[in-house]
Parts: structure tokens; sequence; C-alpha cells
């Protein structure tokens, strides 16, 4: 049967000034990609035109997401914009799901030049919540800056976009559907894929998942409990907790992604995520843990809610990684942890002799030491933590790598954090998050703050907040050279080192949608054992109020304290 060749178009448009992405792709408030003229098809023009005419052909990019709201009708446009300009296939989530750290990997497995990401992270969905569009490059991470300044200019003079408006897909059905284009691009084949397959087969080679199906139904079996938050994790924690690895159905909560996760955020610490700390407060669980909507943060709880701080766990793994046989089999290299990250990492290095490299936040920079066979594990202090398995952080692999810490060690979470502490000192952390400042406000609060803290009599100060004094060793505007390609990337965040190893950052945030995020970071190291049973916050008291004290921030903005605490 002859069938008719599906019409491509090209349709004017004029440019928008703001589609530079963050740190973590193009986020907007949902409104913005709904009701501005073209917004998303711009977008997905500039990023496609990103890619040189002659390798579109015979390239696949992956396409999927956490299922927000808008993500349906963002793959639709997609399809038909990606056959429009000559992309050879495409390889989609069924019913558009994948997690970030499956888009990673299948980018990876199957040899794409990249991936793109329907997903804001762990902000909320809905009509009146936020929407993303992540760019991953062909590595699986995160684009560069290089990829993604090359998207802002293109967009910055777009004059029109390629779409074919009649090419129809059903996103539901697993398997090929190929398509002819009347032009000279053809055909077009879009794949449906199984969402948790090849990440689940990834997964498999890493782990001992016999230790862990032990552990989860064998006769001293840990009762857990994992929270979905209603993101994409649901359909991987079904799949690989509970079918694969034993753990009974009602583990799981949250599990049906919703377009507007229930409401909620889907922000897994302890303010957000409340279904979990409730329930790990009764005492029946030993292990708790929870996602943001796009997988790849976590929160790990230990029974009665005990709260595991992100620099800590990463510092845990570190030091455990000798219980998972991918660590086993592959050595291990560098570490790498994010500049604002706690220095936790850095005693675990330090007593096993592997370089730590700092970065400045955001996975691409451990993406390219991961490339360059430098760094193995990595973390980040916002609930991120991966290995060079994938490009991106992992929550479901962290899950699974403290399983296996557990089976290994016979010990329960807490037991685990206090052990090491005691071996390697606790370091105090909080960060302190002021959202939706007025940009302007933002921008001179750190422009005086440089100001000041860069000045050189500030090189020595003391500051007494009740009995304790802080001197100031090294005061700075960081900076990083990336050691693989010699690029330096300025402006990433100010920073205050104190004599006795305390830490304050102060950092504006780049993954934010509206207004300007302000982040706080405060840290102090304590050896003695006998003082690690303190209340962060109490011990970190003194840090944030010099840190309030330099950065005038209540005064400047009227703001009496910050959106978030974690
Ligand atoms: C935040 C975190 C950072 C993380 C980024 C993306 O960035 O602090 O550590 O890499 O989000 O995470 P910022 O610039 O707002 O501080 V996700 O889960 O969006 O992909
Ligand atoms: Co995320």
């Amino acid at each position: 049967m002859e069938v008719t060749p599906i019409p491509v178009l090209t349709v004017p448009t004029v440019p928008y000034e703001d589609q530079k992405p963050g740190g973590s792709g193009l986020r907007r408030a949902t409104a913005v990609f709904e009701s501005r003229r073209h917004y998303l098809q711009n977008f997905v023009q500039s990023l496609l035109a990103s890619v040189d005419l002659r390798d579109r052909q015979g390239c696949t990019v992956v396409v999927g997401g956490d299922g927000r709201y808008f993500s349906r009708t963002a793959i639709e446009v997609i399809v038909q914009m990606a056959a429009a300009n000559g992309i050879g296939r495409l390889v989609i989530g069924q019913n558009g799901i994948l997690s970030t750290p499956a888009v990673s990997c299948i980018v990876r497995k199957i040899k794409a030049i990249g991936g793109i990401i329907l997903t804001a992270s762990h902000n909320p969905g809905g009509p009146g919540g936020e929407f993303g569009i992540k760019f991953n490059i062909a590595n699986g991470g995160p684009a560069t800056d290089a990829v993604t300044d090359k998207i802002h200019q293109i967009s910055r003079t777009l004059e029109d976009f390629a779409i074919c408006p009649d090419l129809r897909i059903d996103l539901s059905r697993v398997g090929r559907q190929d398509f002819d284009l009347e032009n000279k691009f053809k055909p077009f084949r879009v794949e449906i894929v199984d969402s948790v397959e090849v990440y689940l087969n990834l997964l498999r080679g890493l782990f001992d998942f016999n230790a862990i199906k032990s552990l989860l139904t064998g006769p001293d079996q840990i009762k857990i409990k994992i929270d979905a938050m209603h993101g994409v994790m649901g359909p991987y924690v079904r799949r690989i907790l509970c079918d694969e690895l034993g753990a009974p159905a009602n583990s799981a909560i949250n599990c049906v992604p919703l377009e507007d996760f229930g409401g909620q955020h889907p922000d897994p610490n302890l303010t957000y995520a409340t279904a979990l700390l409730e329930a790990m407060k009764g005492g029946e669980y030993g292990f708790g843990a929870a996602f943001d909507a796009d997988g790849d943060r976590y929160m790990i709880l230990g029974q009665n809610g005990f709260f595991v701080n992100p620099s800590d766990s990463l510092a845990i793994i570190a030091a455990n990684l000798s219980c998972i046989p991918y660590f086993r089999h592959m050595g291990m290299r560098g570490f790498g942890r994010s500049m604002p990250t706690s220095m936790a990492l850095d005693k675990v290095a330090k007593s096993l002799k592997i370089p730590v490299y700092e970065t400045p936040t955001g996975w691409r920079f451990f993406a390219n030491l991961m490339d360059s066979g430098r760094c193995s594990l990595c973390g980040e202090e916002s609930f991120g933590a991966g290995s060079d398995h994938i490009r991106e952080k992992d929550g479901l692999w962290a899950v699974l790598v403290w399983l296996s810490i557990i089976a290994a060690r016979k010990q329960g979470v807490e037991d685990i954090v206090r052990d090491h502490w005691t071996k390697f000192g606790r370091h105090y952390y909080c960060r302190f998050d002021y959202e939706d400042l007025e940009p302007r406000a933002a921008f001179f609060i750190m422009r005086d703050l440089e100001a000041l803290i860069t000045d050189k009599p500030f090189k020595g100060q003391q500051f007494a907040v009740g009995n304790n004094v802080y001197s100031v060793e090294k005061a700075d505007s960081y900076e990083y050279v990336d050691p693989v390609d010699g690029t330096v990337t300025k402006k990433q965040g100010l920073r205050i080192i104190f004599s006795n190893a305390s830490r304050i950052i102060f950092r504006l945030s780049a993954s934010g949608s509206t207004g300007t995020i302000l982040r706080i970071y405060a840290e102090s190291y304590e050896k003695d054992p006998s003082k690690h049973n303190k209340e962060p916050q109490a011990v970190l008291g003194p840090l944030i109020a010099i840190a309030l004290k330099l950065s005038q921030i209540h005064e400047r903005t009227g703001r009496k304290g910050p959106t978030v605490i974690t």
C-alpha cells in the first residue's frame, strides 16, 4: 500500500532572549512553556540545531522524563521536530517515563548522541508548578557549558523552526514505529522502550543482588520503606526493589507517577519527604529512602527517622566501597565532591590515599573527570551521589549501595554512621536556602560580600560568637580549573575557611526558574566522639550568625529566615 509521506513545515518565529539553560537545563514556570507562543518549539529547535546537520541522520537521541504535567505535549513536539530536523532515530521511554539516571544509562548503552529529559527535578509540577528540559550529551552526562552556550546563542537569533505536525506516535506501545517524511531525511524511526529494563540490567552487573535479596527476605531481614514521592521512581522501585530484590509490595509508597506529584514538592529532604519520615519514626522500619521527581537525588533514613546527611552518606559510601562488586573489580580511582559538599569525603580519601577532586556545583564537572578515568565516585551535598557506571547522580544506585553496606556489615544505618564519625570525626553541616529573592537584591548582596571578604584585611580577622572564636584563614571567590581540559569556571561561590577547618559558603543557585535562590552552607569539624551527639544547627549557630552578619541578608531582603533548611 502506498503511504503518503508526512509533510515537513517551516514555521516563522520570534526569538526569546531568556532561553539560556542553567546548570540542569532550561527550567521555567509551566505557564511560561504553556502560554508563551512557541517557547518550547524555539528551545527545541535551538537544541536540535546545536547538533551538526551531518551528524543528525545517522544518530539517535534518547527522550524521557519524570512524567510531570506538560511532558506529553513536549514529547509530541520533540518527536515532530526531531523528524523535521533530520534526526535519524529517537528512543523514548514507554509513556514518556525515564529517570535521569536511566537516560544517562541508555545514552551510553546504545551510543546515542544525547538525551532530552523532561523534568524540573525536585521542583513541584502541574499547571502552577515548574517544567524543564535537560539536555545530556553523548557521554550520558549533562551538557557542558560550551554546548549550553551554543544552544543559547542559536535561540537568540532564531527565525523559524521545522516541524512535522501530522506525525503522531503511540507512546504506550513498546516497539518500533517508522515514518516516511516529505524531505530528504527518511525514514524516521521511533522506538518505544521499557522504562526500567536497560537500567535494571546495568545495576545487576554492579551489585550482588543475592546479598541484597537475603537482606530483604532472609531470616535476619530488615524492613524498608521507600518513598517515590509520585515522581518517576515508582516503576523502578516496584520492579527493582520489590519484584527483583524481594521487598514486600507495601515497602514502596507514592509509587504512581502523578503529573503534579500529588501537589507536593518531590524533594527528598526532611522538610518535604514527610510521609517517609512519619513512617520511619514509628520504629518498625530499619531503612528508609526517598527520591526526587527525576530519580537522581536520594535521602537515606535509619530506624526511628535517623537522618543521614548527604555529605556523610558520600563519605560512608567511599569508606565501604569494598562491599560493592563493581568497585572490587574496577578498583578505585579518585573521589569527587562539589565545593560546598562537606569535607567528610576528604578524610576517607586521605586514609585510603585516594585523590579528591573539588569541583563547582553540577554533575557536568564530575562527568569530565570520569571520562578521563580520574574519578570513580562523586557526590554533592544536595542529596546526589553516583559513580562512573553512568554520568549522572543516581538515587536508586545510592540506595542499593547502602543496602549492600548494611548486608555486608550486618549493622543498622545509625550504627554505621556513628562508627564512621568515631573513626573519622563528624562534619556538622547545614544549608540555608533563601528562595525567590529579587534578582538584583541577591546580586548586590553577593557583590558586596565578595568585595568584603576578598579585601586584604579580611584574612586573619577574628569573629567571636559566645565562647567560640573563628579566625579567617582563607576567603575567596571559588574558581575551578578543569584538570582534564584546562577550562576555567569562575564565580562558583564565595567561601570563607576558618583556621579550625570550619567553612561558610555563599552561592547563587544556577538551577532555579523563578526569582533567585541564595544558598548559605555552613560546616564545622568535630573529632571528639563525646561531642558527636549534638544538633547540627546548635553546633553551627555561631557560623550562621557570622554568615548573617557579613551578608546582611535579612536586613537587605526583609526576610526573617531561610525558606528551607537542609
Ligand atoms: C542544585 C544543587 C546541585 C545539583 C543541581 C541539579 O543546583 O545544589 O548540587 O547538581 O541542583 O540537581 P543549584 O545551582 O540550584 O544549587 V537535579 O536533581 O536538578 O538535576
Ligand atoms: Co533531580
